[in-house]
């Protein structure tokens, strides 16, 4: 039996990384941060909250001797770093927290798999984010980096730390640039869960309008549940190395909002520009979609496009949910959340 480490088991991934190794056969241990009161709801949401493999730990990224222990208490042969300040928006408004969660803590985790035990395989979640004002189009492992937020600036760092550390100690460290994943499971703060969830609540009458921002950004969003599999199949490799996973398909923002209504039954049509575009019923005439220019960042990321072709090739992997399948799966479970009244 192999033993595993998730951070951020609390998260959207370590969700449903947990429920794939605990399939496996896996002792899982996935780690949360002390709050007040913790939040559960995706791994009790997928039925896994009480199995008899699954370990609940309190970890604090941000403390080497913490990593170090955790390390030494579960003798664990796979680490998937998946904490993070994960949110891009607030990155600009919390930049240093961001930078100690999201880009050191990976550091305090290397270091303490050189220290305890160097042949540790180690997973960690690098991002399209990375890519930022993007170089080339659609990108690859080879793409060079310009990232755009406080967020990407960080996750660079981790992503570098991990070559480094692999190429330095000879430490099996892999980094999946992972492109926009989403699922029923996502965080409301993320633009596709808030679209979703508002389109349910429009839909029963709990909400009059949604208001968004930039709905000219272009993301390349596929199925989290299948990329948590590309995760696992990198630690399984020969070699570490860097893969890029995506759906090698683009759309805006706008798109998303069209097919979530739709999928709720509701044509919308588009009018005016920037601040001014609204999304009107088309039925109705009532107005369903405004842009609120607070939901625009200092810098933006444009248009995300990933080629991953090298993980087809070398890993066998590949996404298999289009877009609107997702998105209809996420509409459909936000209905059901909102007409039991409540949602997470
Ligand atoms: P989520 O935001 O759903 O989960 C993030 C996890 O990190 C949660 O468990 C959260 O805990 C934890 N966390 C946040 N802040 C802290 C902190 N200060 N100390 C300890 N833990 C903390 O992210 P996803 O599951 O979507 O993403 C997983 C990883 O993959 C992240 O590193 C993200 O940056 C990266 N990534 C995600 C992509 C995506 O599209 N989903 C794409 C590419 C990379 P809590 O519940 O307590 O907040
Ligand atoms: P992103 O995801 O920044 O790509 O990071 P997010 O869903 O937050 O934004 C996607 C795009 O939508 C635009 N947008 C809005 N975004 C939010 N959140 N809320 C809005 O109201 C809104 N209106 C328009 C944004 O400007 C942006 O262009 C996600 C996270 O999961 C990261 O952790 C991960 O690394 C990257 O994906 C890949």
């Amino acid at each position: 039996m192999k033993t595993a480490i998730i951070t951020g088991i609390t998260g959207q991934d370590g969700a449903y990384l947990a429920e794939l190794l605990l399939g496996k056969g896996y002792i899982v241990y996935g780690t949360y941060r002390r709050t007040s009161s913790v939040n559960f709801w995706r791994i009790e949401e997928l039925g896994i909250a009480k199995h008899p493999n699954l370990n609940l730990v309190e970890y604090d990224l941000t403390d080497l001797s913490s990593a170090i222990r955790l390390l030494q208490k579960t003798e664990a042969a796979e680490v998937y770093n998946l904490a993070a300040q994960s949110f891009v928006a607030l990155s600009f408004d919390q930049p240093i927290t961001t930078a100690e969660i999201t880009g050191l803590g990976v550091l305090n985790l290397l270091e303490a798999i050189r220290i305890v035990n160097p042949r540790i395989r180690f997973y960690q979640a690098s991002t399209s984010e990375m890519f930022g004002k993007v170089q080339s189009i659609p990108q690859n492992e080879e793409t060079p980096f310009y990232p755009r937020s406080p967020y990407g600036v960080a996750k660079l760092f981790a992503h570098w730390s991990a070559i480094n550390y692999r190429e330095s100690y000879d430490i099996f460290a892999c980094n999946g640039i992972l492109f926009n994943h989403e699922s029923p499971l996502r965080g409301l703060e993320f633009v596709t869960r808030k679209i979703t969830d508002a389109a349910a609540k429009i839909k029963l009458g709990q909400l009059d309008c949604l208001e968004l921002g930039n709905l000219d950004a272009k993301r390349d969003w596929g199925y989290a549940k299948e990329y948590v599999q590309g995760m696992w199949l990198m630690l399984q490799a020969s070699q570490p190395d860097t893969y890029v996973l995506a759906t090698n398909r683009t759309a805006t923002v706008r798109d998303f909002v069209r097919m979530a209504f739709r999928a709720v039954g509701i044509e919308l049509t588009f009018h005016g520009e920037g601040i001014e575009e609204t999304a009107i019923d088309t039925a109705s005439g009532k107005t369903l979609v405004r842009v609120n220019p607070e939901f625009y960042r200092p810098a933006e990321v444009d248009i995300l496009l990933g080629d991953p072709s090298k993980a087809k090739r070398q890993l066998g992997w590949e996404s298999r949910t289009s877009l609107e399948e997702l998105c209809r799966m996420m509409v459909e479970a936000d209905l059901r959340r909102n007409e039991r009244g409540y949602s997470f």
